[in-house]
């Protein structure tokens, strides 16, 4: 490497580019990048943490650059990392963590580091092409209260980065653009007229990488309503499930377990003008008869709610298609919604799909659970989210019980929803966990509150149930704001 200024002197930006050419981190030829088209330029900035003097002066030109005030930084993983730190260290600005995979996401340890609600994080990245990747790290901290506004980056590519991070409340700092870049090169003859050229043609043909729908970022003050929601969602249950919840101003979804069936039916009638989804467990009746599905649903028109039978489907798809569709139960007759773990695999989801879709049904994913100690955390939600993504015809959503801590941005097509909901935080003797609705909906990114004894054990269930619903839109509509 060329003799360098000392690490206290901002170096110039031109210097800089030649010793990136020299260490063969920008490189010129022909080469298929990861999203499977060619390019004539490749930038690999990994190389740097071998070249700790150009580290630290790449770090002191992105501190210079004019951003809004900042208390926190936060590299974008892996290559932005080191960067970060050389940027915490000068300035003795502390920095966090964003972790990429998640152990567990209702701890909310998607972030390592100390910090408060509302400070502002400045987030520091080596290359911008979509923007997907900032958007990403933007996603946590955001769910977490931090505020993002700025972005420094080492060099932008100038493929719709800029325009996507705009969209999302984002302001791009680049040290460079791709295109400066290359015509420093060319003009320090490192690079051929010709393939200035080719560069500049390729980034002309390739101006605009769209960013995928599940990491655009939505501030967590700010997100979007279900009536821009529901025409995201491909599943005719889901979108009626949505249409419901606005007619009827109601996130509210009651766990009806009672006793017997009769006493399931009275409740539904009592409850029903507040509720917008309708919960059994059809296996706890020892009065069912083969009449139940045919009563509830009269009472579900009358009221106008959607059935949601938690079976928890969790067996192979060929057994899956039996246990919807026969048995006494008959569930794939009357329920509008069911739910399955993905212990399976996609097979299940295959599986209750082939019956479910004609009859023009949805299917919740159990992605985490309300229990102390569940197994239902990191890779395992994760798991679900893709899932979920691969089938989306027929998801409708989840049972979430943090989902604003997820990684990545939530896909706003899905609707999650959330048990372990009373008045108070608490919980029972066996395990179950309760928060707020408040807590649920507004911090947790949730938007339905699944509520049974909260509701089913009070003295007037239906004024219960009025105040579960009202405590649950008010904290939607104060989210959306
Ligand atoms: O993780 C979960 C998933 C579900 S669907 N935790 C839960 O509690 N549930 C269901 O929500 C549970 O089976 C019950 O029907 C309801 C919670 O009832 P509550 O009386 O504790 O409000």
């Amino acid at each position: 490497m060329s003799s360098s200024p000392s690490p206290q002197t901002p170096p110039s930006m031109e210097s800089l580019i030649l010793q990136l050419h020299d260490i063969s981190a920008v490189k010129f030829g022909n080469f298929k990048l990861k999203s499977g088209i060619s390019s004539p330029i490749y930038i690999d900035l990994r190389l740097i943490v071998s070249y700790p003097t150009l580290l630290s002066q790449i770090s002191q030109t992105l501190i210079s650059q004019s951003t809004s005030p900042y208390d926190v930084v936060c590299g974008v993983p892996y290559t932005a990392l080191p960067i970060a730190t050389c940027i915490s260290t000068c300035s003795n600005i502390p920095m966090l963590m964003r972790r990429k995979e998640v152990k567990d996401y209702g701890t909310a340890k998607a972030i390592e580091g100390v910090f408060k609600a509302d400070q502002t994080c400045l987030i520091v990245e080596d290359l911008v092409t979509s923007g997907a990747s900032v958007l990403e790290t933007a996603g946590p901290l955001r769910a977490a209260g931090l505020k993002v506004k700025d972005v420094v980056v080492m060099i932008d590519r100038e493929q719709g980065g800029r325009e996507n991070l705009k969209e999302n409340g984002i302001e791009l700092h680049a040290m460079v653009k791709l295109s400066e870049m290359v015509r420093i090169l060319k003009l320090r003859g490192r690079v051929s007229e010709e393939m200035e050229g080719m560069v500049l043609k390729f980034l002309e043909e390739n101006k605009k990488v769209a960013v995928p729908v599940e990491v655009k970022v939505v501030e967590k003050k700010g997100r979007l309503v279900y009536g821009e929601r529901v025409k995201m969602m491909k599943n005719e249950m889901g979108k009626r499930l949505f249409g419901v919840m606005m007619e009827k101003e109601s996130n509210l979804c009651l766990a009806a377990d009672v006793a017997t069936a009769a006493e399931l039916l009275d409740i539904a009638d009592k409850v029903g003008p507040e509720i917008c989804l309708l919960k059994t467990h059809v296996d706890i009746l020892p009065d069912f008869t083969s009449d139940f599905g045919t009563k509830l649903r009269s009472l579900a028109e009358k009221h106008n709610f959607l059935i949601f039978e938690d079976r928890k489907f969790a067996d192979i798809g060929n057994t899956v298609t039996m246990q919807y569709e026969g048995g006494v139960f008959r569930i794939l007759d009357w329920a509008d919604i069911v739910n399955c773990h993905i212990i399976p695999g996609p097979g299940i989801v295959d599986g209750l799909k082939l019956k479910g879709l004609p009859r023009g049904r949805g299917l919740l994913l159990l992605a985490e659970m309300s229990s102390a100690g569940n197994l239902a955390t990191g890779d395992y939600t994760a798991a679900a989210v893709k899932i979920a993504e691969e089938h989306s015809d027929f998801v409708i959503g989840f049972i979430s019980v943090n989902p604003a801590s997820w990684p990545g941005q939530l896909n706003p097509a899905f609707i999650h929803a959330t048990p372990g909901v009373q008045l108070v935080k608490g919980g029972d003797s066996l395990g179950q966990q309760y928060n707020t609705p408040k807590s649920v909906i507004a911090d947790r990114g949730s938007d339905i509150i699944i509520v049974g004894r909260g509701i089913i054990k009070a003295s007037n269930p239906a004024e219960a149930a009025r105040e579960y619903r009202v405590q649950g839109w008010e904290a939607y509509k104060a989210s959306c704001n």
